[in-house]
């Protein structure tokens, strides 16, 4: 067996080389493409690098079939060759035209980390809100991203930064021990109260009640007295904002009161009215309203701001597991200024839910980044 490396510009080239060195019954064993050496060698084109074997004694026996079949895989790895080739002549032309074919080409822009333009594609990744790009934008100064010298340290930078951008939920801030959870349909609003009961009831002993006033849909008190049951929890479903507020009364003396609520279209006002109605009933208390974390952007925003007659004081983002970019968290803390108090991802009861805590919420958010 005899073994050879050849330096060529392209496939055809290296594969000329080699069957005129060593004949037809040559085979290709490895090829790297390589660049050549010195300060300049980044500018010129790539070579080839190909090392090629031929065995003499089987070369004998089948000549033809061997040579064909490299002729074949040559010419699929030329044509390659040559799109790679073609690519990298654009992206020099490209840089040229950029600097009026005057200034010399800077061949660091294509070694060292451009940190200002992986810091726009992180955002990118994040699917923000123009304002709230911005705003995140204007955090950093030149010289921060400069100092960075990786994706990673961007992020890790980011989530610094992000920590800053949440409001955490404080004694200040949750002034009852009544909350009620509202929001669109199907976000999560039942789940998310039998992982709060079952938490709160099961891992720290207080005194639960679950009420629901969602007594529309078929099986809504069922699904609720279900996890009850589990828990150990009653659940009590009232009809009209007078029994709300006697069923409220009836338990005074636990530490919390869970509402679940029916979930409502922010386009049907009717309804948000009649919610109103219940709510009212048992001011003072905490809202809490439910967002699904995979809403589009414009519906979310749209959500806030219908939901806000009930007004509503904290936010519960749901079904963070189910996406890769959960920029929309940080779209409606910025539209609406208030605490996350919870983020879930996932279905399991009581497991999935995590506090909406500022520096963990900026890591889950950052971390999802790719
Ligand atoms: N993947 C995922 N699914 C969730 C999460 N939270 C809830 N779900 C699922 O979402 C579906 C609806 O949940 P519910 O709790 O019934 O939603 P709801 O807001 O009470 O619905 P309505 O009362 O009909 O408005 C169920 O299949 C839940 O298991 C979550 O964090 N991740
Ligand atoms: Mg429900």
């Amino acid at each position: 067996m005899k073994i050879k490396k050849y330096l060529a510009y392209d496939m055809k080239e290296a594969c000329q080389l080699i069957r005129q060195d060593l004949g037809p019954d040559a085979v290709i064993i490895n090829t790297r493409q390589v660049r050549q050496k010195g300060i300049l060698g980044f500018m010129r084109a790539r070579m080839v690098e190909v090392t090629a074997a031929v065995d003499e004694v089987a070369a004998q026996e089948a000549p033809v079939q061997k040579a064909k079949e490299m002729e074949l895989d040559n010419d699929k790895v030329g044509r390659e060759m040559q799109e790679m080739k073609e690519l990298l002549q654009q992206i020099i032309a490209r840089e040229h035209k950029a600097t009026g074919g005057k200034a010399p080409m800077k061949v660091s822009k294509y070694v060292e980390f451009d940190s200002a333009a992986e810091f726009r594609r992180i955002l990118d990744e994040l699917d923000l809100l123009p304002e709230v790009e911005k705003k995140i934008q204007e955090a950093f100064s030149k010289h921060e991203l400069d100092q960075c010298k990786s994706r990673n340290h961007i992020k890790d930078k980011l989530t610094e930064k992000l920590a800053d951008f949440f409001i955490p939920v404080t004694n200040a801030n949750q002034k009852s021990n009544i909350l009620a959870f509202i929001g669109p349909t199907g976000v999560g609003k039942t789940t998310t109260i039998a992982k709060l009961a079952a938490n709160f009831a099961l891992y720290h002993g207080l005194k639960i009640a679950l009420i629901t006033i969602d007594t529309y849909r078929i099986g809504a008190v069922a699904q609720l007295k279900t996890y009850g049951d589990i828990i150990g929890v009653t659940v009590e479903a009232v009809m009209t904002p007078h029994e709300l507020r006697e069923a409220v009364k009836n338990h005074k003396h636990c530490d919390l009161i869970l509402v679940d609520t029916a979930g409502r279209s922010s386009k049907n006002s009717e309804q948000i009215a009649e919610l109103k109605t219940f709510l009212d009933a048992i001011r003072p208390l905490e809202i809490y309203l439910v967002l699904d974390v995979n809403t589009k952007n414009k519906d979310l925003i749209s959500i806030v701001e219908k939901y806000s007659v009930l007004k509503y004081s904290k936010l519960v983002f749901t079904k963070a597991d189910e996406t890769y970019s959960l920029g929309s968290i940080l779209n409606v803390v910025d539209a609406t200024e208030l605490p996350v108090a919870y983020v879930t991802n996932g279905q399991n009861v009581p497991d999935d839910i995590i506090p909406g805590e500022p520096a963990g919420l900026a890591k889950l958010i950052i971390e999802e980044v790719e």
